[in-house]
This record gives structure tokens, sequence and C-alpha cells, in this order.
């Protein structure tokens, strides 16, 4: 009885949890819901430890919620496309599809021996064709909407390989298979218009107080919004003009020149036949090999040159040069900018290199500096000067004015850029979700009758790595007829990005098994929106600005009534070893199984959670380990070995100091456990809350004679409660073995009184002449005198004072008193 025995423990009530279908819920308007989320996993092969943490905690939250009366949904599936499934197919050629399959048999298998909480009825991934069908549904809902449309863009091309390669496949510009420098592609590809949300984005933060700052900020800081003007400059003896977007339209009299992107349409029409074209075009040749980084990187080198044109400065009729440089970006704001070097960094830095005017228009109150002794961009605030209309104003004022001017006078507008892009949704692989679009000579793009969905994807492919998109070469799956005229046509070969499976998958959660809808909307709006979400912070742009997205169009469809979709976020910190993260390329993985084998599920589980709070990073180690498995065993230990005592028990009274003492434990430890849990969402010290109640029962079992069966009872089953969230398996066999049938994860959760939490005894430290001769325990709300006459009745001070005169007694209240005898 000294330990307990996971290895038939765990399994056999992993086994009875399934037979008893414990996890499965179902929609019940009566009770109140609570959905609890764990960002889904991508079926790589095997579970790593973080994948243990993610779902420790997401399950302690789906089991206490359940214990506090909720109905809660906490459901499982798989983020099954990708490209890990494709490149296995070509290295180790296995089907893509069998590889996700065995990886998520395994998988499914690993979840269900760390005894997790989930809901395998509603078990989804995003490749089964069921699923798959309705992204594609949500792709057309997009697309009828316009918010779905086909561009031009530029994809990585390796040229010797001959494919294209996804970003994380691209190191330092060179393929990772090849090592051959990679060059942009243009392809027509499909973009999602998430931009038109991008106010919506940000307004709706308020929705997400709780939500980590921090991701939020971050979202912030993608979406990056900029408020200024739009304005037109006059290119000089000719009839165009050239607009520019600028923050700071205030400084526009200090703008000594402007910049052009090379790729800005103007620059060919502009130069086109005076004696700068070769030069001109040639640089512009060079620029279109450069990135986004080596373009405006903070290390960037800035390279430019100047295209003899001259714009007019519409407020100081001065002619300027026009120059190309490649820290203009051409998908910002307007692709051009009016440069004003002496207040912004990047135009300062260039006009010093370029040997290019420089004019302060804004300077501190009660400095005076010029142009010549600049050492750096002036960017702070300060008054306007050398500015005609504008002088003596501040930056702001001067903002307001000037635009207005430019309003009247037909220069300029008041604009709102976004640093965020359309998210381009096209792939060219093979294990994706098709694109639902049928191309036709006659027709254009015709999107795929919703009746004829899903495309499915075709089996026979042949996995080369080589070419534009898998699908291309499946003659079946490309040839097809136009749904609109009945011509011969041909399919879309591309697939959807992945992000946007996951970015709907919460909803499908809610009624899985419905064939005819994306999700039944009733259920959907019971259970919607997720009260608990749990993932990492690497999720913290993408994947959850995605999710909004499709959140707020579907609502804007009618089909949701929450515009978020996730209330709470919880981002889990990451498990380290010795200080770094665990990783397959540094070698150091604990790999969670060796840890179920040697300690079990409970232990695993406890020790996790145990070991940091959930947001921080967690230190893997093996006495943390031990140190688990030791508590739990005391536990074992408790219930074991006292259980004659506890089922012989009935009604108790608490009598006496150390009934009392432990009774208040008892309360204090239900009390924190349910905020810690609940509120601070400090799984940590909820565990602490436990062990120190575990430790007061043992030193009230060590101290008394006369043990009170009853609050003993009490005390052991509560304690066997409070901990099954954390260690299911264990619990549960110690509430079978306590006699009780129903299952420890079915109890209702404990409520503690504050009556019994109210200190009504404190305890006196009592001195002789400032040295502690002994320690009382007194009611709270003790008069001072009678605290005197105790604290002089108690053995040891009698001893100290016997003989000699009081001459004084000091009281520190709640604290100690100090008698003074000469
Ligand atoms: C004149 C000026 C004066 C500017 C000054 C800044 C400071 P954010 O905040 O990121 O929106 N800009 C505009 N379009 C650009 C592009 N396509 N590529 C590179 N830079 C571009 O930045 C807006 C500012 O970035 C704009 O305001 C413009 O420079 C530059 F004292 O115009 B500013
Ligand atoms: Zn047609």
């Amino acid at each position: 009885k000294e330990k307990y025995d996971f290895q038939s423990i765990e399994p056999k009530w992993q086994q009875n949890w399934e037979e008893e279908e414990l996890y499965q819920t179902e929609m019940d308007q009566d009770q109140e819901k609570y959905y609890v989320l764990e960002m889904f996993p991508y079926p790589s092969g095997n579970l790593h430890m973080g994948h243990v943490r993610n779902y420790s905690i997401g399950d302690v939250f789906a089991r206490f919620k359940n214990m506090q009366g909720y109905n809660v949904l906490h459901p499982m599936g798989w983020d099954a496309f990708g490209l890990p499934a494709e490149n296995a197919a070509i290295k180790r050629d296995i089907h893509p599809a069998d590889w996700t399959e065995d990886n998520t048999d395994n998988m499914r298998k690993q979840f269900k021996m760390l005894g997790f909480s989930f809901d395998w009825e509603r078990e989804v991934a995003t490749c089964d064709p069921d699923y798959y069908k309705w992204t594609q549904w949500l792709f057309l809902e997009l697309y009828k909407e316009g918010l779905a449309y086909k561009d031009e863009s530029e994809v990585n091309w390796c040229p010797s390989c001959q494919t294209v390669l996804a970003n994380e496949q691209v190191v330092d510009g060179e393929c990772e298979r090849c090592d051959s420098e990679v060059i942009d592609k243009e392809l027509e590809q499909w973009s999602f218009k998430i931009t038109e949300y991008a106010q919506e984005l940000l307004d709706d933060h308020h929705l997400l107080s709780e939500w980590p700052d921090k991701v939020k900020l971050m979202q912030k800081n993608w979406i990056g919004r900029s408020e200024g003007a739009n304005i037109e400059f006059e290119i000089a003896d000719s009839e165009d003009s050239l607009e520019v977007f600028t923050t700071r339209p205030d400084t526009i009299y200090g703008a000594t020149y402007m910049v052009l992107a090379p790729e800005h349409p103007l620059v060919e029409k502009l130069v086109t036949g005076t004696d700068k074209e070769a030069e001109v075009m040639d640089f512009v040749e060079k620029m279109k090999n450069q990135d986004e980084e080596e373009r405006t990187g903070e290390n960037a080198e800035k390279l430019g040159l100047d295209t003899g044109i001259k714009a007019v400065n519409p407020m100081t009729g001065e002619k300027i040069p026009v120059m190309i440089a490649n820290y203009v970006l051409m998908d910002y704001g307007t692709g051009a900018i009016m440069a004003v070097p002496a207040h912004d960094e990047r135009d300062f830095d260039f006009a010093k290199k370029y040997d290019l005017p420089i004019r302060v228009v804004i300077q501190p109150e009660d400095e005076d500096f010029s142009a010549a002794d600049m050492e750096e961009a002036y960017t702070e605030d300060g008054l306007v000067v050398n500015s005609e209309i504008l002088n003596g104003l501040s930056v702001d004022k001067a903002f307001d004015k000037i635009v207005e001017y430019f309003e009247k006078e037909d220069i300029g507008e008041k604009e709102v850029n976004y640093r965020l892009r359309d998210w381009l949704i096209s792939r060219q692989r093979y294990w994706g979700t098709p694109i639902p679009i049928i191309y036709c000579d006659d027709c254009g793009s015709v999107p795929v009758p919703e009746e004829d969905l899903p495309v499915e994807l075709p089996t026979d492919i042949e996995f080369t790595g080589e070419g534009e998109s898998p699908l291309a070469q499946a003659d079946d799956f490309v040839n097809t007829t136009c749904p609109k005229c009945g011509k011969d046509a041909h399919r879309e070969v591309d697939t959807m990005d992945t992000f946007v499976d996951s970015s709907w998958y919460y909803l499908r959660y809610t009624s899985p098994e419905v064939a005819d809808k994306v999700f039944d909307e009733e259920q959907a709006n019971y259970w919607m929106n997720v009260d608990q979400y749990i993932g990492g912070v690497e999720h913290a742009v993408m994947h959850l600005l995605y999710a909004r997205f499709f959140m707020k169009f579907l609502y804007d469809q009618g089909y949701v009534e929450d515009r978020e979709p996730f209330s709470s976020l919880l981002t889990q910190g990451m498990v380290l070893l010795d200080g770094a993260k665990m990783s397959k390329s540094k070698g150091n993985v604990v790999d969670p199984m060796e840890i179920l084998d040697e300690y079990g599920a409970d232990v695993a589980r406890l020790f996790i959670l145990f070991a940091a709070p959930p947001a921080k990073d967690l230190d893997w180690n093996t006495e943390g380990v031990e140190g688990a498995q030791r508590f739990l065993n005391r536990v074992w230990r408790l219930t074991a070995n006292n259980i004659d005592t506890i089922q012989d028990a009935g009604d108790f009274e608490v009598d006496g100091d150390a009934e009392e003492k432990l009774y208040r434990e008892l309360h204090v430890a239900i009390k924190d456990v349910t905020e810690d849990v609940s509120e601070r969402q400090q799984l940590n010290t909820a565990i602490s809350s436990i062990m120190e109640l575990v430790n007061a029962a043992y030193k009230y079992l060590a101290d008394s004679e006369d043990i009170n069966a009853g609050l003993l009872k009490e005390v052991v089953e509560t304690i066997v409660v409070l901990l099954a969230p954390f260690a299911p398996h264990m619990t549960e066999e110690l509430w079978a073995n306590l006699g009780y049938e129903e299952s420890v994860h079915q109890q209702s959760w404990p409520d503690y009184s504050e009556d019994a939490i109210a200190k009504d005894e404190i305890e006196i430290v009592v001195q002789v002449n400032g040295k502690v001769r002994d320690k009382v325990n007194v009611p709270v709300d003790i008069a001072e005198e009678e605290l005197k006459e105790v604290a002089k009745e108690q053995e040891n001070v009698q001893r100290h004072i016997e003989g000699k005169n009081i001459v004084k007694e000091i009281v520190v209240p709640q604290k100690l008193i100090n008698i003074v005898a000469q």
C-alpha cells in the first residue's frame, strides 16, 4: 500500500471512462456551457512536451468547470494538411494521406494514455473531405462577397529543383534542398481581403479584455494603422503628377526631394526617351532581386538613383529631384514619398549619402539648430519653422491646418493606411484543400457550384517535388467542364494555405456530424464563443488574426451571434531543458512517452503543471518529476492508511485547537485552489495549496491522540476531489477505494465557508525582557488587560518573572506582548 501502481490504474480508468462515455457532451439549453479549447495539433507523429503542457492546462480547466456544474465542451482534432506530409511522400514514398493517418492514430493513442477529457466523438481532421468540403464552401462565401480575389503575385522559385518553395524552405535566399539561389516568379494567386476588416480587428480589441496585452499589441503592430495624408505633387514639364502618402504633412516645407519605389509604374513612363533611361531601368532590374528585409531592414544599405525628373513642392513651388530608392516599397501607401531628411531618419541617411539638401522645419521650443549641425534627423515634437503658413504652430496643429488647406486647394486629403496585407492563400502544394474554382475560356473564373462540393483531392499523384503544383499532373482532376456553359474547362490546381483550415475548426466542433451545413447554427450559438482558448504565443498574429477575421465575416453573414471567437486567451510558456528550448535540432528532447513509462500520466501532468505558472517558461528537471511522484504517493498513503477510520465515520463536530486548525486549513485550501484555477489561472499555486492541506492532515494525524474520524474523512475526500483535475487517474482509484461508485470527475466542486476561514484565534508571542518565552493562542478580539493576565499565567513566563517587579507591559496588537521585569 506504500505506492500506487500507475501501470494498472491508468489504463483501467482510461478504458472505464471511454466505456462510460464520461466526456461526451451534448447541447443542453438548460445548463450553462463552458467551451475549453486548446489549439489543435499538427499530426507530426508523436506528442512532445509542449503538447503535454498545452493539453494538461486545458484539461484542468475542462474538468474543473465540469465539476463546477457547467456543461463543458472540450474537443480535439487534427490540423492535418501541410507540407511535412508531402515531404514524407517525396522522401519516403508514402502517400501523404497514409502518413497523416498513421500519425493521427499514434497521437490519438498517446493522448488517451495521458487521460485527457476530450470528447472524441467530436474529433475532426481538416484533411477529411467532410471537413474540407466546408472550407471550400467558406471560400465560395468569401468569393461571393468579393472577399476572395485572384491577382498576380510572386512566389519563391528554385530554378534547379524546378519547384515553388514555401517561405520556410528558403534559407538566406537559398533553396533549403539544393542551395541554389531562389528567384521570384509571378503567378496568378488567390487572396482573402482581410484588409477590409483591418479597422474592426483593431476596434474589437475592447472585447478581448481577457487576452494577454502582449498578444493584442502584436496584432496592433501587425495591422499597423497610420493616420496621415495623401498629397499630389506635380511633375515639372509634364501632365503627370505623383501621389505620396505621409504621416507628417506638417513637414511639407521640408520636403527637398521625392522618392519612388523602383517598381512604381511612373518610373518607366517618365524616363523613357530620356538620357537616364538605360541607367534607371538597369537599377530597377537590380532592385527586383532584393527582398523586403534587404531593402528596409535595420542594417539595410540604402541604394538610390536620380531619375533626372523634377517634381514641384506645392507649398514652396520649388523644383525638387525625383529619386528611386530601395527603401521605398511599392506595396505600402502609394509607393512614393516626399522625403523630409531633417525629420525622418531614413531620408536623413539617404540625403547624406547622395548629397541632397536638408531643410529644418521643426524645432524644439528653445533651440535653434541648422541643417549643417545635424548628425541625425530630429523626430521629436516641436514648433514649425521655415514654413510660411504653419510657422509657430505645434506639430499637431500644423497637421490639421495643412490638411485642411490641401483639401480646400484640392492638393490632397486625409488618409489612413494599414501595414496589414491581404492574405495570400494559394499554395502550389498537393496536401491541402483544393481551391473550388474552374477556369473556362469563355466564362473566366467560375466557382464550383455548392452541390458539387467537395472538390476532392485525387489520390493517384506522383510526388516528384518538381513543377508548379502537383495537382497539375492529374489529368482527370484538371480536366472538367464549365459549370456555366458546359464547355471544356480546367480546375484550379493550387490548394489553400492550411491557416484557412484552422480559421474555423472551433465552429465545426460544435456540430461535427452535420452533413448538409458548415455547422448547425443552434449548436454553434449555444457553445460559442470559446470561453478559454490555450496555445502558443507563436500564433499571436497569423492564426489568431485569421480566426478573428473568419468569425467577423460569419457574423456579418448572419451565421453566428458573436463577433469574436475566443473570449479568453492563455498563451502558455515553452518547455525548456537547462534553459534552452526543447527541440529536435538541439537534441535536448525529453520524450513524453518515456516519462509515461517510468512515472505514469498523473506524475507527468502534475509535474508540468506544478513547475511554473502556465504562461511562463518551464524548465524540465528530473528532481521535479520525482517530487511530483512522491507527492502523489503521499496522498495515496494518506487515504490507504486511514481507509478504515474514514469508512466508519459519520457526522462530526469540530472541537479543540488541533481540529479547528485543520478545519480552517481545509477551507483555506478550497478557497485558494478555486481562485487560483478560475481567477488567477495559477495552476502551480493551486497545487501548492493542495500540498499544504495534505501536510496539515499528516500533522494532525501525528499530533492527535483522538482522531476526529468525520473531520478526517472530510479532509481526505476533499483532497481527492481538489486533486482530481490535476491527477485524474489516481484520484479516481482513491475515490473508488473510498467506496464511491460514481466517478470523482462527476463530483461537485467543493464550496468553502468564509466563517471557517476567518481567524477567530491568533497566536501571540510572549516576551520577558525582550526574549521570547512562550506563545499563546487567544481570541482575536481579546482585551488588552485580559491578554496581560493570560500571558503572565504561562508556566515558562512565570519562571522568568518570579520574584521580580513588573515595570512595564508593552502590547503590540495581534502580535506580541513584552513584559519588562526587574
Ligand atoms: C514625410 C515624412 C516626414 C515622413 C517625416 C515621416 C517623417 P508609417 O508610420 O509606417 O505609416 N513612407 C510612406 N510610404 C512609404 C513606402 N511605400 N515605403 C517606405 N516608406 C514610406 O510611415 C509613414 C511614413 O513612411 C510616411 O511619412 C513616409 O515618410 C514613409 F518627418 O513622409 B513620411
Ligand atoms: Zn464557360
